[in-house]
């Protein structure tokens, strides 16, 4: 055989990750090049792959893990060894812990000598580092492996509780060559990658009596019911069933939050008073007190509430998990609500009048205060007045994406801006993390084509604003609002010695603006509402990058938002 013939009948590393990857569907990268990845980048992209480079891996493995939410595929990261790794590391813990699914795969250095611990180029034991902080973790030795590694990986991805996965795969892995057939003949397709799991009848009947005989009954619905993509069960069950419903943060745009069912503003009233509370992909954690509390009308702090609870969710685990759970619903969302929406059968009576009755009360109350606020058009800018403006906006554009991270950028934008549609709402999440926001926004422009608006606090930007240059290098219809209070939480802090500033605060007025212009995007500077709409609407019709640094009132927020209680406060204070 001459040497051509031989190349002709070979394939190699980089060649069975991209077919292996190609094979199932996947057709983008999130990534930051180097050794051992570079060539494979450039294969991927000559194979037809988009391959999205970014300036930080943190970026990059945040765009996998919302592709990841958006689509219900797995997103899919790569980065180089050790520091690359590590730096991937936060986006696939916060993956994990957000149930979104997705796959860092990062290249790592050679076993032997890691294993050693001989000093190699970038050496670190990445499958053990990864292995507590995602669903699950395996490394391919050998090319005839790695179809097998990818289908491992996808599988742990989607399946069940969706969530992070780490593949290893070693620099040698991507140089080793093998037949071509028996390489095309080691790769999987993977059929069913997240089986629908239905809920066994008793447990469904068993919701459905509590149901039945609640007074009160409330559904809270968790960004684990947006990503199931069950939206028209969802819609049946609620409107179907009568019963109020609150919207998690992810979850707002489900149902649109203008309707006559959402119990949103009359939040606190409804987990106090609610007597059966159905979750439906959504945890009991510390974003709904744990179930315990004053929150849901307990007498102390650690008391549990009068209600009982249904909790549909893919997770048998998760019930008992705060709070006792009188009725587990456990399966996919949509096997778990069709089922209860057949087992309610016709003639469902709808929550008693004197509950919606009063809700509606409560929630005309709260929205007609609300709207007179966002009328107001103070001196100075405000959240209010700025983000009356993005919620016109959203309204106008329901499809566009909201992307969203900061203290009182964040609380303020979450119940001030009405959603739509499902899915379009990404934020800090579970963790409540900053730096989400660039990654974010660059995975759902490229993976829906569809206009980003990013609502950033002026601290949350800075986690990930060098990613301006990504956005402005696929040239994507991303537009950054910049909450610019000058600092964290507020600007006005001081410091009582008067050295340096204090720890809060940052340069006044800041031109983030220029940082979008210093790689051809569009900079605007907006002091009043005007200012902000006209730079929006300029942005969304040009779709051009743009970054709108809007100025807002520096004594405007509160400290941590609306999560000041968790803060906690010196037991002595300074004379
Ligand atoms: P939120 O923060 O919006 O309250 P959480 O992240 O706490 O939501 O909860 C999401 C829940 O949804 C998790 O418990 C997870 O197991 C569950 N989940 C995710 N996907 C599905 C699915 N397809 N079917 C059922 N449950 C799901
Ligand atoms: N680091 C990380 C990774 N996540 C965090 N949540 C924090 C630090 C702490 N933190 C918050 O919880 S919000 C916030 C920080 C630093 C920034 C708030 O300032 P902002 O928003 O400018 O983004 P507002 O509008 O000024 O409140
Ligand atoms: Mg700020």
């Amino acid at each position: 055989m001459t040497t051509e013939t031989q190349d002709r009948d070979q394939t190699d590393g980089f060649h069975l990750v991209i077919d292996a990857l190609k094979l199932n569907d996947i057709d983008t990268i999130f990534a930051l090049p180097g050794i051992p990845i570079t060539d494979f980048l450039r294969i991927s992209q000559a194979e037809g792959m988009k391959v999205i480079s970014f300036r930080h891996e943190q970026h990059a493995g945040n765009a996998a893990a919302a592709a990841g939410f958006i689509t219900g595929k797995p997103g899919i990261c790569f980065t180089v060894s050790a520091p690359g790794f590590l730096n991937g590391l936060t986006a696939l813990a916060n993956a994990t812990t957000n149930c979104f699914p997705m796959i860092l795969v990062s290249g790592s250095s050679e076993r032997e000598i890691v294993d050693l611990q001989q000093g190699d180029y970038e050496e670190m034991d990445q499958l053990a580092i990864a292995k507590p902080l995602c669903k699950a973790a395996f490394r391919v030795l050998h090319a005839e492996d790695i179809g097998v590694g990818i289908a491992r990986a996808i599988r742990a991805a989607v399946s069940g509780r969706p969530g992070g996965v780490y593949l290893d795969l070693p620099a040698k892995l991507f140089a080793q060559s093998i037949d071509k057939e028996v390489g095309k003949r080691s790769l999987i397709k993977v059929v069913d990658p997240a089986p629908k799991q239905v809920p066994g009848a008793d447990a469904v009947k068993r919701a459905v009596d509590l149901l039945k005989s609640a007074k009160k009954p409330l559904v809270i619905l968790g960004k684990g019911a947006a990503y199931a993509q069950a939206d028209a069960e969802i819609k049946t069950f609620v409107e179907k069933s009568g019963i109020p419903y609150l919207p998690m943060s992810m979850a707002k745009g489900l149902l649109p939050d203008t309707h006559a069912q959402s119990a949103s503003a009359a939040r606190s009233y409804v987990l106090a008073e609610a007597d059966v509370v159905m979750l439906v992909g959504a945890r009991l954690n510390w974003l709904l007190s744990h179930g315990k509390g004053k929150t849901w009308g307990a007498a102390d702090s650690k008391g549990w509430g009068k209600q009982q609870y249904i909790q549909v969710d893919i997770s048998p685990t998760e019930a008992d998990s705060n709070v006792a759970i009188a009725a587990p619903v456990i399966g996919d969302i949509g096997s778990c609500i069709s089922a209860l929406n057949q087992a309610m059968g016709s003639g469902w009576s709808k929550p008693p009048s004197d509950w919606t009755g009063a809700i509606a009360e409560r929630k005309d109350k709260n929205l007609t205060k609300m709207a007179e606020t966002l009328a107001k058009n103070p001196p100075v800018m405000n959240f209010h007045s700025a983000l009356n403006v993005i919620r016109n906006t959203v309204k106008a554009n329901p499809k566009a994406y909201v992307v969203n991270e900061g203290a009182n950028a964040l609380d303020f934008t979450r119940s001030i801006v009405d959603m739509y549609e499902p899915r379009r709402r990404l934020d800090v999440g579970t963790w409540g993390i900053m730096g989400i926001g660039m990654g974010f926004a660059v995975a759902a422009a490229t993976v829906t084509g569809e206009q980003v608006i990013a609502v950033e606090g002026d601290s949350a930007f800075g986690f990930s604003g060098m990613e301006v240059e990504t956005i402005c290098r696929y040239d994507l219809p991303v537009c950054i609002v910049v909450m610019n209070n000058n600092g964290i939480y507020k600007g006005t802090d001081k410091n009582p010695r008067n050295t340096e500033v204090a720890p809060t605060v940052f340069v006044k007025e800041a031109r983030y603006d220029l940082m979008m212009e210093a790689f051809g995007g569009v900079g605007v500077t907006a002091r009043t509402p005007e200012e902000l709409d006209r730079a929006l609407k300029e942005a969304i019709s040009s779709r051009k990058p743009t970054l709108i640094n809007a100025i807002i009132d520096e004594t405007a927020g509160t400290e941590s938002g609306r999560i000041t209680s968790l803060n906690p406060a010196a037991a002595k204070k300074k004379a």
